[in-house]
């Protein structure tokens, strides 16, 4: 092979290589959180299975979590890191003198459960936070996100100067 065809032939391998994602490290992290003006809404309205939506983001390094979704999508495979922090109010009951704060949550990626909490409060002015955290190779464009699963009772807790409801990811790496 004529060095000028080795040549063509090695930048034809890099391009390939470059457009197969390889040396691409696509680095992405993101930290999300409730408003209380969401933490009402959502409270008010949950259904089993509704999908959490966290509406503000702290940090969103590499655009992968959506507020409006409340997903995440992985920009490139890899293994990820997820976690989670729950919290109740204790303040408001669904009638009964142990309805306040009661929710279960599961951290999915796409269709399947790869994390469980559950948050429950029995006890006037005892807020309750649980916090989950889930490492698991996530494939490209696959969707992570938090969902309500069997309970939920009285009010998620998530106040901007008080405490927040937050969900977080980041690549560890590919
Ligand atoms: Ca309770």
């Amino acid at each position: 092979m004529e060095m000028s065809s080795k040549i063509t032939f090695f930048i034809l391998i890099g391009m390939m290589l470059i457009t197969r994602g390889c040396g691409c490290s696509c680095n992405v992290a993101f930290s999300s959180y409730i408003t209380e003006a969401s933490a009402n809404s959502q409270s008010a309205s949950m259904t089993d299975g509704a999908i959490i939506k966290f509406d503000r983001t702290e940090a969103n390094y590499g655009a992968g979590y959506s507020t409006s979704t409340g997903k995440f999508t992985a920009p490139s495979s890899g293994v990820y890191g997820f976690t989670w922090t729950f919290c109740v109010d204790s303040r408001t009951t669904d009638g009964g003198a142990l309805n306040y704060g009661e929710y279960g949550t599961e951290l999915m990626r796409g269709n399947s459960v790869i994390g469980v909490l559950h948050t429950d409060t029995e006890t006037k002015l005892d807020d309750a936070c649980t916090t989950g955290f889930v490492i698991k190779y996530v494939s490209e464009g696959m969707e992570v996100y938090v969902r309500n699963n069997y309970a939920h009772q009285g009010k998620i807790l998530s106040k901007e100067n008080h405490t927040r409801t937050t969900f977080s990811g980041w690549k560890l790496y590919q």
